[in-house]
């Protein structure tokens, strides 16, 4: 089956409103292979800004699960969908060990995202030591079955296999590692999603470059990329949608 590669890019907490500069030559490398999906994930705080630059897709890096309430600090949802969010990035590494995001916390803020008429990103990664004691897939099909949810469809979920070792150190798995990882999660997709699984895109994330995005990007399985560092500016991020498409 042929799956529409998607691009994200996760600015995590960098940015600021003369930094948006940068969107206007990601968005022209977009409309110049339409062949693949695009996006931006800023901070909450740019994102009405971002969707309001020009036709980039923008998205967000997490989102509560309640629609509304007494949650300090919190963002919702539809209070995303409105400032122009059109998918969210939900269970990342980095809110799984920082706010101690459980699966069953994903999993409800991926339903949430859902409902609100958005594609929900869901991140899955095995620690090095647990790659490094051999159970890297039995971690990542714990996460799967208990982050997502199971009448999600492919134009709903998106799935992000970003082993925790690789995410910003430099360090990425060898391809061999990342088609048998990726093959296991489509697998477990089966199981979970049946005939869906074969259009849910899998992203790989951790370390992605310009440098190894067309080798990663070739890999069986792999439909795209979630992107930290090298999302920051057009001069990294444009070359790895080029690889893309
Ligand atoms: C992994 C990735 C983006 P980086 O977290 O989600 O970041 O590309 O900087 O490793």
């Amino acid at each position: 089956m042929t799956r529409r590669k998607l691009v994200a890019g996760n600015w995590k907490m960098h940015g600021s409103l003369a930094q948006l500069a940068e969107l206007d030559a990601i968005a022209a490398a977009a409309r110049a292979n339409p062949q693949v999906d695009v996006a931006i994930c800023p901070p909450f705080t740019l994102i009405a800004a971002a969707a309001a630059r020009g036709d980039l897709t923008i998205g967000a890096q997490d989102s509560h699960q309640n629609e509304k309430g007494a949650h300090t600090g919190c963002v919702s949802a539809p209070m995303l969908r409105e400032a122009g969010a059109k998918l969210v990035i939900v269970g990342h590494s980095e809110r799984r060990t920082d706010q101690r995001e459980s699966d069953a916390e994903v999993y409800a803020k991926a339903r949430a995202v859902i409902a609100a008429g958005m594609i929900a990103i869901v991140c899955v990664g095995e620690t090095e030591g647990e790659r490094d004691a051999g159970r890297a897939a039995e971690v990542v099909e714990r996460q799967l079955q208990g982050s997502i949810p199971a009448d999600g469809t492919a134009t709903q979920l998106v799935v992000a296999y970003e082993p925790v070792w690789a995410i910003g150190t430099g360090r990425t798995p060898t391809v061999g590692d990342v088609a048998a990882m990726h093959a296991s999660i489509r697998t477990k997709l089966g199981d979970m999603l049946d005939a869906e699984a074969e259009g849910v895109r899998i992203l790989y994330g951790g370390s992605v470059k310009p440098s190894n995005a067309a080798e990663l990007m070739a890999v069986n399985n792999v439909d795209g990329a979630l992107v930290g560092g090298a999302s920051l500016t057009a001069a990294d991020f444009v070359p790895i949608i080029e690889a893309a498409a």
